[in-house]
């Protein structure tokens, strides 16, 4: 008989986890991924005999490389850094580059592994790939900064192309790091290319793409309300984060008549019982981006407002719910919660924020569950976007670049839509339908190319 992937789910997830030792984010990622998939391929051969779910679960490549950079007190400082390249079957790779301290080379992995049925979601020609490094960005000055991106690059460049791979922000890179990472890639290589993407519009960027991510996410809740004839307006709104994807979440939010009630940072959350107007929220923005201090400011800035220290935002009564700062951190106890208190729907900004306990909790209500690779992709559809601009020499204009953000929203729900239906139920499984609609445009451009 041939060699064929014709095992049970367990088994499967054991091979992951005896491939891939001490990466436990990784094989959480595959696991709630393989879930839907096995019962999808169950009759479908092609996709067996080309082992295409354990092709994808398998990087194309890792690359990891050390980093070495001098602080401003002439300390010489020594950083790991990645790129995971995971499938480049319907693009160049595309993916962000993270910087924090709690990167290891299992993060990158999930998240490229994610990123790949992500950007097939979106419709745009992207393959999936995700970077990063351990360097922690907080505290350090502009300076020292600049010479960790340059370090960073002086390595990076030679994986990176307009048409290999084309890395952009993730938690800790937003447009200053970008600005010193693209002014020392053209350095070394003499080319102005799109080679990344969340450019300053200077240089090549695209308008809302700072936007898009938490705007999208908020349209993917809007477009699962919309079938049971909800709406945000009106509706309470928690959501976790104070960064780029958190604040944008939290404006689009408030723009649609939502009552913002929590944002968060590691430290712990900020609620305001009065919800946020968008002069708080551009308090934050600015809080965060320039002057870089910590959420619990905000408590001190605002009367009536609370800051909880070291706690999440789940335990606060909302309609809707956001995730909007990292992995695992909405676990089956905080789902019980939110479910408890009513909450009707929840959009992921984050990657993976849910973890598995609190997915089939989220499944098992039937309540509206967004999964990052759908909710949050309007990111990385606004950076396909950024690619083409580049490609063609031209700028789009703002309303243009907002209509196709929503068009791409509202196609990643019906894809999702497609897929996601349940037998006797009428409710979507949306994490069902992103991940057997991403894995099939994936997968159906492998078996084209044959054993590669
Ligand atoms: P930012 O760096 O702008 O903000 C990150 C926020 O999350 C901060 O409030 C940060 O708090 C908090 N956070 C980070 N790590 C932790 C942690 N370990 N525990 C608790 N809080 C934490 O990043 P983004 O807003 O860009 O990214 C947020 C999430 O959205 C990530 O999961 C990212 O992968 C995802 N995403 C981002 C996209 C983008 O376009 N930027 C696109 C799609 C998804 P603190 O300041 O204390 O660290
Ligand atoms: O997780 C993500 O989708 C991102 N960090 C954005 C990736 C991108 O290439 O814009």
């Amino acid at each position: 008989m041939a060699v064929s992937d014709h095992v049970d789910l367990a088994t499967f997830i054991e091979g992951v986890n005896k491939r891939n030792p001490g990466q436990p984010e990784f094989v959480q990622a595959v696991t709630e991924v393989a879930e839907d998939i096995f019962d999808f391929i169950q009759d479908k051969e092609a996709y067996h005999k080309a082992q295409i779910l354990r092709r994808i679960a398998e990087p194309d490549r890792v690359i990891s490389f050390r980093v070495c950079w001098e602080d401003d007190n002439g300390n010489i400082r020594v950083q790991r850094a990645w790129r995971v390249q995971n499938n480049n079957a319907i693009g160049p790779y595309k993916g962000g580059i993270r910087f924090h301290p709690t990167v290891t080379e299992s993060v990158l992995k999930f998240l490229a592994f994610e990123q790949t049925f992500k950007n097939a979601l979106t419709g745009l020609p992207m393959g999936g790939g995700k970077g990063g490094s351990n360097f922690n960005p907080k505290g350090k000055s502009d300076n020292e900064v600049m010479r960790f991106c340059q370090s960073l690059m002086i390595e990076l460049y030679r994986h990176i192309g307009a048409d290999v791979d084309v890395p952009a922000g993730d938690i800790g890179v937003g447009g200053r790091e970008i600005g010193y990472m693209f002014g020392q890639y053209k350095r070394i290589t003499n080319t102005f290319e799109g080679v990344l993407t969340g450019k300053g519009l200077e240089y090549g960027g695209s308008l809302i793409r700072t936007e898009a991510t938490g705007y999208g996410a908020t349209y993917f809740l809007q477009n699962m309300l919309k079938t049971q004839g909800k709406d945000i307006d009106g509706h309470t709104v928690v959501i976790s984060g104070s960064g780029n994807v958190a604040t944008h979440a939290a404006e689009k939010c408030h723009q649609l008549g939502g009552k913002v009630l929590t944002l968060s940072d590691s430290e712990g959350f900020i609620y305001d019982p009065e919800g946020m107007t968008q002069a708080k929220i551009d308090w934050v923005k600015e809080l965060k981006t320039k002057r870089r201090g910590r959420i619990s400011e905000y408590a001190k800035e605002f009367k009536g407002s609370e800051f909880h220290a070291g706690k999440t935002p789940w335990g606060v009564k909302c309609d809707l719910a956001l995730p909007c700062a990292t992995q695992n951190e909405l676990l089956g106890p905080d789902a019980d919660v939110l479910l408890k208190n009513g909450c009707i729907a929840v959009s992921e900004g984050a990657n993976m924020p849910t973890n598995l306990d609190g997915v089939h909790k989220f499944k098992a209500a039937g309540i509206l569950y967004a999964p990052g690779k759908a909710a949050n992709a309007g990111g990385v559809a606004v950076s396909g976007l950024e690619m083409s601009q580049n490609s063609a020499r031209i700028s789009w204009k703002e309303e243009e670049l907002q209509r196709l953000l929503q068009d791409i929203m509202s196609g990643i729900h019906e894809r999702c839509a497609e897929y996601g239906g349940r037998k006797g139920s009428k409710v979507i499984d949306y994490v069902r339908g992103a991940n057997i609609a991403g894995f099939k445009k994936v997968a159906d451009a492998m078996l084209a190319y044959g054993v590669v």
